[in-house]
């Protein structure tokens, strides 16, 4: 039978490729869907004496979220608002323990008063450093929110906050009078709304923060990732003249490998759900196309032995399903099918890479 040049392509280079995934995703206990709770935006795992820790942005508001035009100082406009960041232990990755806590939302005027949230780990020289976002009052889409950073001797806390963001918007472009960022009066730079989705790797003697841009002027879609170093894990990290480092990709999932950053590009922009690499941790190449890759992914750190393969340190970790499609609901599935659900609550799952159906069409 002939072939057409896409499936000559798939048959060949794509399946060889070491780069390609596919994925199984498996419900987890103590912090998957649960009525009334929010759990969302999983931090990479970490194992720390023969037990895995993760990290995620946990709310449980009076009400589904009531969106910017309704919100008040406690109904949350999204899920990720009036939130705070807790973690869960687990000697297996499918059984969870909710332990509590890690960072709570600061007080009234403090400069992440109205919600901590999307947090990522760094264990560096025996302290564990939690980068996140953090949002001011009101929340409106136009809101800037920030990067803050912090630390403690052991990973269940208790946790030193930085006495600022560590990442802040870039100060260009301006909204119009309804304070809609995507009709701006003037167009700013690719960041200059929000900075979003903090991960921290320590390499080269410096650590590098990758982070998630959204600009004033351009539309939500359009988010891009950028890079700041520094030589201290509390800053002061300076942004990449490089930056954006992507032309597309929404929450931030890096790792190393072979002395370079790889990453999984999702959801936005022209090279969404690609996986890349940069040798530099800068210029970023496309690798290869992925099939379902896991929303807001956080994947198990490995040491550098076990980094063998391109995939090695992107083999197994939680990611969130947000199951607000109306459809879906009404069929009380939520949309990988795995557990019934009543209301749309976001929820935490296990994925891993599916290496028997790594060759399957
Ligand atoms: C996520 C992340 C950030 C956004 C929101 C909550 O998946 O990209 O954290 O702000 O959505």
């Amino acid at each position: 039978m002939p072939k057409s040049a896409a499936m000559r392509r798939f048959d060949g280079p794509d399946k060889a490729n070491p780069w390609f995934a596919k994925f199984k995703y498996s419900l987890v206990q103590g912090i998957g869907y649960e009525k009334g709770v929010v759990r969302r935006d999983p931090s990479s795992i970490i194992s720390v004496n023969g037990k895995y820790y993760s990290w995620y942005t946990r709310a449980k508001p009076p009400c589904q979220p009531v969106g910017l035009e309704r919100m008040t100082d406690v109904l949350p406009a999204h899920p990720w608002d009036l939130a705070d960041l807790w973690y869960a232990t687990s000697s297996d990755g499918f059984h969870w323990e909710e332990q509590g806590p890690a960072v709570e939302r600061g007080p009234a005027g403090a400069y992440d008063e109205r919600s901590v949230f999307t947090p990522e780990v760094l264990a560096h020289e025996g302290r564990y450093y939690l980068v996140y976002q953090v949002a001011l009052s009101p929340n409106h889409r136009c809101t800037p929110e920030s990067i803050a950073i912090a630390w403690s001797d052991s990973p269940d806390g208790p946790w030193t906050k930085s006495p600022a963001p560590i990442i802040e918007p870039d100060e260009s472009g301006l909204v119009d009078e309804r304070g809609d960022p995507e009709q701006a009066r003037v167009k700013g730079s690719w960041d200059s709304l929000q900075v979003h989705d903090p991960s921290l790797l320590f390499r080269d003697g410096s650590f590098w923060l990758y982070y998630k841009g959204e600009g004033i002027g351009y539309s939500h879609m359009e988010s891009k990732w950028g890079l700041a170093t520094s030589d201290s894990p509390l800053g002061p990290y300076i942004k990449s003249s490089f930056n954006p480092v992507t032309n597309s990709g929404h929450e931030v999932v890096v790792w190393e490998y072979d002395g370079g950053v790889a990453g999984l590009v999702n959801r936005c922009g022209p090279e969404k759900n690609t996986i890349q690499f940069a040798a530099d941790g800068i210029n970023f190449e496309i690798k290869s196309r992925v099939v379902v890759p896991p929303q807001a992914a956080g994947p198990l750190r490995i040491d550098e032995a076990r980094n063998s393969e391109p995939l090695s340190g992107f083999s197994w970790g939680l990611s969130h399903v947000i199951p607000h499609s109306s459809h879906l609901i009404m069929q009380g599935r939520d949309p990988l099918g795995l557990v019934e659900i009543e209301e749309p609550w976001d929820f935490l799952i296990r994925w891993e890479l599916d290496h028997e159906r790594r060759t399957y069409i």
